[in-house]
């Protein structure tokens, strides 16, 4: 039996009752038993069918989907939504099929946790139609995001206004230091994007509820949070924080000083919050584009090594034989042929392609790539050795379970991949492989390169904190209020204002991807936290001296095994 069926309101009951149960004894787990079958033959057996049958359809849906964003033709769309329909049908059948069982009773932890992944990870215990329903929602939500064009400060003839988020609008958001115009373009772009969506978010917000109470969690918050299997996730999330927010106050106040040099009182209230648009990026989240206004020894060269990759002629192609050689330095594996034949280096001119550099595996093994706009610049280079550490754990976990080939949790991809970024863009790193010829023992050097990891690192924090502090909100007291919640907590975590003043007509969280797109964000918080420990940890194994912004992994064995 499954729960589609039964009354909302009973199942909520229930659930509340199952986790009183929970917590008065201590049981955890116990959630979405539905199915008496505790046969562990047949769970072998129908785990086994799903592991190769799940293989075979993520090679179908990532194949479709890699030859839609290589060429966004309507013709590669169709397919892509073709396959992805029979992934969703698939998906709702072995949901069912899984539900049959009594998982938390079966002899075997493997397979508990393996039936447990499937069936709590799942929107499946919908009915077909809200499952469609919530499908369409997000389809239509991400493409009203990608196609919003906005009009250019002074010209409003629509004829002008077909400025695009990705190259355009970030552009100015990081280049321009007039704040009238990053005012403009800000209002602009939060004003298109996110009234269009509210009613469809909204109905979203009360689809994903429905769907992680049928699944025993009290909202969709609850269940994004239990994919960390922590119960007290939230404190733990809390403290890290907490932790951080005094260094968070320094960068805060310091910046907020330099800005105020800069644009005078009238912009920059010298004890007040600061304007978010004027912090060098559409949501003020990463603040290293605005390093020219506030580096603490201007006079001393930046840490930018893309002319002297220009002058010696680099390629993509060479930046990614560069960077498969620090992974096989480390010890690990070289990338496989089908990466080197089939990968995107670089942003074809005869084709529209999806530009952002993502890392895919099409789970049979043997394929996978990078595809990535590749331009000669240091961005570019550490994007490079980011992504193909995504194609190393790929590697890594190739020979485990369908449902284990992941992160160890949400946050765990990305912050190994960031891990290895942190090597990668470091003073000694850049110098090592002859791209940064300058003294790295330079004191005002080393500051300025620490001013811009912490614009980009310490800025961030309370950004990606918050992000999911607001949803999680929104899935829990619902949808009423939901603009001024949001700045309630940009105010609160990052200290930062709208230029203009907003209200309940406006929907401005729309204006981050993630939220219409139905991605989680705390896993950036994660991943954030996870990076420099697991940085760390490897230059205690590389054997490194000396502050950690100087340790550079690179021709480590030890480091790599310890990754691996
Ligand atoms: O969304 C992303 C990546 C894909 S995992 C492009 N990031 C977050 C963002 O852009 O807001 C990476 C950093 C945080
Ligand atoms: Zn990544």
């Amino acid at each position: 039996m499954i729960c589609v069926w039964i009354d909302t309101r009973v199942l909520v009951a229930a659930a509340v009752l199952g986790l009183l149960v929970e917590r008065v004894l201590g049981i955890t787990d116990a959630r979405l038993v539905q199915g008496t079958n505790v046969n562990l033959g047949e769970a072998l057996q129908f785990l086994r069918e799903y592991d190769s049958e799940a293989s075979r359809m993520c090679f179908r849906v990532s194949s479709a989907r890699w030859a839609y964003s290589t060429n966004m033709t309507d013709h590669n769309k169709r397919r892509m939504i073709e396959e992805q329909t029979l992934q969703a049908k698939f998906d709702k059948l072995s949901w069912k099929r899984a539900m049959t069982f009594d998982w938390t009773r079966l002899p075997d932890q493997m397979v508990r946790r393996q039936l447990k992944f499937l069936i709590t990870n799942s929107r499946a215990s919908l009915s077909d139609e809200k499952y469609n329903e919530i499908y369409h929602l997000i389809s239509e939500m991400k493409d009203i995001y990608s196609h919003v064009r906005i009009c250019p400060l002074n010209n409003h003839e629509t004829l002008f206004c077909d400025l695009e988020l990705d190259p355009d609008v970030l552009r100015i958001m990081s280049n321009s230091r007039n704040h009238m115009e990053l005012a403009h373009t800000w209002k602009e772009w939060h004003d298109k994007v996110g009234p269009p969506m509210k009613n469809k978010f909204m109905r979203y917000v009360q689809i994903a509820n429905q769907a992680a109470r049928m699944n025993g969690f009290l909202d969709a918050g609850e269940e994004m949070r239990y994919a960390y299997e922590e119960s007290d996730f939230e404190n733990q999330v809390a403290e890290a924080w907490k932790s951080l927010q005094p260094l968070y106050r320094e960068l805060f106040t310091y910046v907020r000083r330099k800005l105020l040099q800069l644009y005078g009182p009238n912009v920059i209230r010298p004890e007040g919050p600061l304007p978010g648009h004027l912090l060098g990026n559409l949501w003020a989240q990463d603040w290293s584009k605005i390093i020219d206004l506030v580096a603490p020894y201007p006079e001393y060269t930046s840490m930018d090594v893309t002319d002297e990759m220009l002058r010696q002629g680099f390629t993509p192609l060479r930046m990614f034989q560069m960077a498969e050689e620090f992974y096989t330095s480390l010890g690990l594996q070289p990338m496989p042929p089908e990466f080197w034949r089939f990968s995107m280096f670089d942003k074809p001119n005869d084709r529209k392609v999806q530009c952002t550099a993502s890392a895919w595996d099409f789970c049979n093994k043997i394929d996978y790539r990078i595809k990535q706009c590749t331009e000669v610049n240091m961005d570019d280079l550490i994007s490079t050795h980011h992504e193909m550490a995504h194609i190393q754990y790929y590697l890594h976990y190739a020979e485990q379970p369908y449902l284990y080939r992941d992160g160890a949790n949400p946050g765990f991809h990305e912050g190994v991949s960031n891990a290895i970024s942190l090597s990668i863009f470091n003073p000694v790193h850049l110098h090592r492989v002859g791209l940064f010829n300058q003294n790295t023992d330079s004191y005002e050097t080393n500051i300025n390169f620490l001013m811009l990891m912490a614009l980009r690192k310490v800025a961030f924090a309370p950004f990606a904190y918050l992000i999911d502090l607001w949803r999680y909100e929104i899935f829990q007291n619902g949808v009423q209020n939901m603009n001024s919640a949001w700045w309630e907590l940009r105010l609160r975590y990052q200290g930062v204002i709208p230029p203009i003043p907003r209200t309940e007509s406006h929907f401005d969280a729309a204006a981050k991807r993630h939220i219409p797109a139905d991605i989680p964000y705390m896993k950036y918080f994660v991943a954030l936290l996870l990076e420099f420990q697991i940085h760390s940890s490897m230059c205690f194994a590389a054997g490194h001296e000396g502050p950690l912004h100087t340790c550079d992994i690179y021709r480590s064995r030890e480091a790599g095994r310890l990754l691996a």
